[in-house]
């Protein structure tokens, strides 16, 4: 039994790193996970470039598979890109299966700010239909698993700066009939709810459902400007953390609980030591097996992909007062 969340069960290694990649790849990070089929399927980001002279050129999205979600491997090319005129890139993608279908979202950076998508997979992974893009700036996307009360439901942030003045961001939900049309807009935590967040807090992986509730990660963000350089980035000042909390089943705006300390927590040589941007722990997939346990990836120091696992009970009791 986990007594805290420090105690939860990281693997040791990376599960992915630039090196299982059979193309060019430098950060292999923020990847979304979910299970197709009875294979595991995990689309993760790819910063390419040469990881030994920190030289990047571009980013596009990869596709691995796995038989048991640990030990992973990657086809032989990557997959989809958009970018165009208005496009710069697309990145951090989320995997959520509904009724067999599978769905990602994704953020683009475009010439006009970041906005947050939603495509549906064609069954081979051999492209997508994009469904809606969100104005800027918002991302950080991610659709529950089924219909609530029969509309699609998505977590996400948009990044409210005019009238906030500085980086102060939200969790919100909206709700769709179509998967293209969202509205319904409502705010589900706030940054200020979060003990270990002074800066934003965001939505990582797609929510998992348990009989308590909805389960799911965040991430949060603590800055602090007398932080050095860290990681390759000459300037680089936030510690990324991976939060987790219980929505209510039928109103997943409510949160019913929320772990009042970080869930993960940078500390391996990977999340601190080594890497673009070292102490980011970015969650973007969680799968809930048959057995209660429940599998946590996470991309770490914006450079590699990890795994953590805990009992989904464990989870529920950290939540909960
Ligand atoms: C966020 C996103 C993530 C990244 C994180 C930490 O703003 O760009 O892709 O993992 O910063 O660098």
């Amino acid at each position: 039994m986990l007594r805290s969340a420090k105690e939860i069960k990281k693997f040791l290694r990376p599960i992915l790193t630039y090196k299982d990649i059979p193309y060019e790849a430098a950060l292999i990070f923020n990847a979304g996970v979910a299970k197709v089929g009875g294979q595991y399927v995990m689309l993760f980001r790819n910063d390419y470039g040469d990881y030994q002279k920190q030289q990047l050129k571009g980013t596009n999205l990869g596709l691995a598979t796995s038989e048991d979600g640990i030990h992973w491997k990657a086809n032989a090319a990557p997959c989809f890109a958009i970018q165009n005129e208005e496009i710069h890139r697309m990145y951090d993608p989320r995997i959520t299966v509904i009724n067999g279908t599978v769905y990602i979202c994704f953020a683009l950076d475009t010439k006009h700010g970041v906005r947050g998508g939603i495509a549906r997979v064609k069954e081979d992974f051999s492209g997508l239909d994009i469904l809606s893009v969100s104005a800027p700036d918002n991302r950080n996307m991610v659709l529950f698993p089924e219909k609530i009360d029969g509309k699609y439901v998505r977590l996400e942030r948009p990044m409210p700066v005019y009238s906030r003045g500085k980086d102060r961001f939200d969790i919100w939900l909206s709700k769709s009939p179509d998967l293209k049309y969202w509205g319904e807009t409502e705010l589900v935590l706030g940054v200020e709810d979060v003990p270990f967040a002074n800066d934003k807090i965001g939505p990582a992986a797609p929510p998992v459902k348990t009989r308590y509730g909805w389960l799911t990660t965040f991430h949060a963000v603590e800055r602090d400007d007398s932080r050095g350089k860290h990681g390759w980035e000459p300037s680089w000042k936030k510690i990324y953390y991976a939060g987790i909390m219980l929505l209510d089943l039928k109103e997943p705006s409510k949160v019913m609980g929320l772990c009042k300390t970080p869930l993960i927590a940078p500390e391996l040589p990977h999340e601190t030591e080594t890497g673009f941007r070292t102490d980011v722990i970015f969650p973007g997939g969680m799968i809930l097996e048959d057995d209660g346990e429940v599998k946590i990836y996470y991309g770490a120091s914006d450079t590699v992909e990890c795994l953590a696992t805990a009992q989904v009970d464990d989870l529920v009791r950290l939540c909960l007062p």
